[in-house]
């Protein structure tokens, strides 16, 4: 059967990129991915959830507009979902020209690709809490002023920007979703859920016997993946573009997450952790708790999963990888 709805997803290969192809395939779009061809195995995601096949790639690259155009042309897409970053916050330090020419410019390039070849096709834009940075507000939402503490941050309010610039000068159907961290079993091993449930299978496991955090009274906001994406596509269903933070409504020090990951296997995480100044950031987000009433309301969108599912959820699913 072929569907008259196609998808177009740069950073298809990444954790939310996996997960939305799976919801865009069960809705009976087509759906075209950008890759970049960067690493050995970056379908790995998409493999697990058994939909490598079903998705189609185009080569190309956020920072190359003329490939972004031919990826245009060649999906015939609908929707486009611009997903694709140099997501890590830590290594935007290490990289921040880089970081702003793919989280911002590349944003710009995949506007522009839209403009020039589809101006009716829609278009959504992931960007961040951690544009909220030094938050202004004790419960951050969509009129929340921003403050970017990281390269990362800086990069994403210009795309965050350059989409109501887009809305407003070419009336593009272009809409933000300000998303607070969201995490699943595939999410990369660099972010602290992962790394912390990684550490506790490893731990559990007899692999691994310390866990090297920095900043553990950081709080954050954190939700399912596969919950968010769903508000992603529903933006898109909407008569008119708009801005809308999603999140749980609930923060959490990095401290208790720590401990719901351990507790699940039985094991104490004082007895493994050492706090590593190495991971200090040179200027850090200390708190970030959303307030979605907004996709509550217009979206009828609302998170599914506690914490505590979603960290056991990932704590098992590294067991199994690591064979226990
Ligand atoms: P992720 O797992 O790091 O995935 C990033 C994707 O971007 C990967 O597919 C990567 O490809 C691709 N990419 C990187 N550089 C590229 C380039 N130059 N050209 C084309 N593609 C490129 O990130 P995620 O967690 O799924 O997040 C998805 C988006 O939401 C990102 O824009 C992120 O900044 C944003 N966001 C995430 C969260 C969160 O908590 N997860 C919250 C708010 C916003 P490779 O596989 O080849 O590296
Ligand atoms: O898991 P993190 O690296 O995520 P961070 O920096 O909040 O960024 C994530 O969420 C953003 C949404 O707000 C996304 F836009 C972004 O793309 C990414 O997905 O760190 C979370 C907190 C930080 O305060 C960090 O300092 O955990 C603290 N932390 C403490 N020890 C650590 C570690 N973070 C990492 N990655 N590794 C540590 O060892």
């Amino acid at each position: 059967m072929t569907s008259n709805k196609s998808a177009l997803i740069t950073g298809i290969t990444g954790q939310d990129g996996a997960y939305l192809s799976r919801l865009l395939l069960e809705k009976g779009y087509e759906v075209n991915g950008l890759l970049a061809r960067r690493g050995s195995d970056t379908l790995w995601r998409l493999r697990e959830l058994g939909i490598h096949e079903q998705v189609k790639m185009i080569d190309g690259d956020l920072t190359d507009l003329s490939s972004l155009i031919r990826a245009m042309e060649q999906s015939k897409a609908t929707e486009v979902y611009n997903l694709g970053a140099q997501s890590f916050v830590g290594t935007s330090w290490q990289q921040p020209v880089l970081t702003a020419q793919v989280d911002g410019v590349g944003a710009i390039n995949v506007l522009e690709a839209v403009r020039i070849v589809n101006r009716d096709a829609r278009f959504y834009q992931a960007s961040t809490s951690e544009m909220f940075g030094l938050i202004q507000a004790e419960k951050q939402d969509e009129k929340t002023p921003l403050y970017p503490r990281s390269p990362y941050g800086v990069a994403k309010v210009m795309a965050h920007w350059a989409t109501i610039n887009y809305r407003e000068s070419y009336n593009l159907h272009a809409s933000s979703g300000i998303l607070f961290n969201h995490e699943s079993p595939l999410r990369g091993i660099e972010f602290v859920t992962r790394k912390v449930t990684h550490a506790a299978a490893s731990i559990r496991l007899g692999l691994q016997k310390e866990l090297r955090l920095g900043n553990i009274d950081a709080k954050r906001d954190w939700g399912f993946a596969g919950d968010y994406v769903e508000a992603m596509w529903l933006m898109l269903q909407q008569d008119k573009a708009d801005d809308y933070v999603v999140a749980t409504g609930v923060t959490t020090t990095v401290r208790d997450m720590c401990e719901i990951a351990f507790r699940h296997l039985g094991l104490n995480y004082l007895d493994h952790l050492v706090i590593d100044p190495g991971f200090f950031r040179p200027a850090e987000v200390e708190v970030l708790l959303g307030n979605p009433a907004k996709a509550k309301a217009r979206l009828g969108w609302a998170p599914k999963t506690s914490l505590e599912q979603l960290i056991t959820m990932m704590v098992d699913a590294d067991i199994r990888r690591l064979g226990g």
